[in-house]
């Protein structure tokens, strides 16, 4: 039986790359899962090989889309226990050609993002008196990655909100974690410059080899199972060990 059996998950991001990886997972470990992305075919291609699951278009720095997609989470299967916040841009703009736009944009996506994701799933959980929520953030955060400073600024602020709303939502049983990941081999990451520091990252690693969507996936499903209640506010690094230093 696996540890996700009975429980509903919403994953942002689910088309592809890490957020696919953790649909696939939670459905493996029993879970009915929401793939919700703002590529709603995407969506709907990573809902369809998994038994039981759902798709929804939802661009998460939409107040709109958002609250739609919990409202149809719980149209369509009664509750959510858990979500899984993948979804965000990954730039790759050295820090002064970052334009305010470019800036707003970053922060719009990943940090708002996280914050109206977040949010929406806060009011279901609350009145089950249960939820397990884990948001995606990054190594970048302790290794000060180059060519990234608004979407480090924008992951900053992801590990520092997980551990203020962890504090204040404790009491109504819901756990609040975040996953940061090193550089992986996303398909958003293999069609972007990141591409060419994969050798470079990987002599950092203890493991020396690329990193896949796969090996984040268990960390974020251990996070959102109910055995792990008594681990709430931390940032679990999964990143080969790049910097445990
Ligand atoms: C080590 O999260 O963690 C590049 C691009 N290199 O997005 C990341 C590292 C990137 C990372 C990341």
């Amino acid at each position: 039986m696996g540890k996700m059996e009975g429980r509903v998950a919403i994953v942002t991001g689910a088309a592809q790359g890490i957020g696919r990886a953790v649909a696939r997972k939670l459905a493996a470990e029993g879970a009915t899962v929401v793939c919700a992305d703002q590529n709603g075919d995407g969506a709907g291609q990573a809902a369809a090989e998994l038994p039981g699951a759902t798709a929804t278009r939802a661009d998460v720095s939409r107040p709109d889309d958002v609250q739609r997609l919990v409202d149809e989470t719980l149209t369509a299967h009664g509750k959510v226990d858990a979500l899984a916040h993948v979804a965000a841009v990954v730039p790759f703009t050295a820090w002064d050609d970052i334009d305010f736009e470019e800036w707003r944009r970053i922060m719009s996506v990943n940090l708002d993002g996280t914050y109206l994701v977040n949010r929406a799933v806060y009011g279901p959980m609350r009145e089950a008196g249960y939820g397990r929520i884990v948001n995606i953030c990054s190594n970048v955060v302790l290794a000060g990655t180059p060519n990234l400073a608004h979407y480090v600024a924008s992951k900053g602020g992801v590990l520092a909100f997980t551990r203020a709303l962890a504090r204040e939502i404790g009491k109504h049983g819901i756990t609040v974690n975040s996953v940061a990941p090193g550089l992986t081999a996303s398909e958003g990451a293999l069609a972007s410059p990141h591409k060419e520091a994969f050798e470079f990252v990987q002599m950092l690693q203890c493991i020396p080899r690329r990193g896949e969507p796969s090996d984040i996936a268990p960390s974020v499903a251990f996070l959102l199972s109910e055995e792990a209640g008594w681990v709430t506010g931390q940032m679990l690094v999964a990143d080969a060990g790049m910097t445990h230093n």
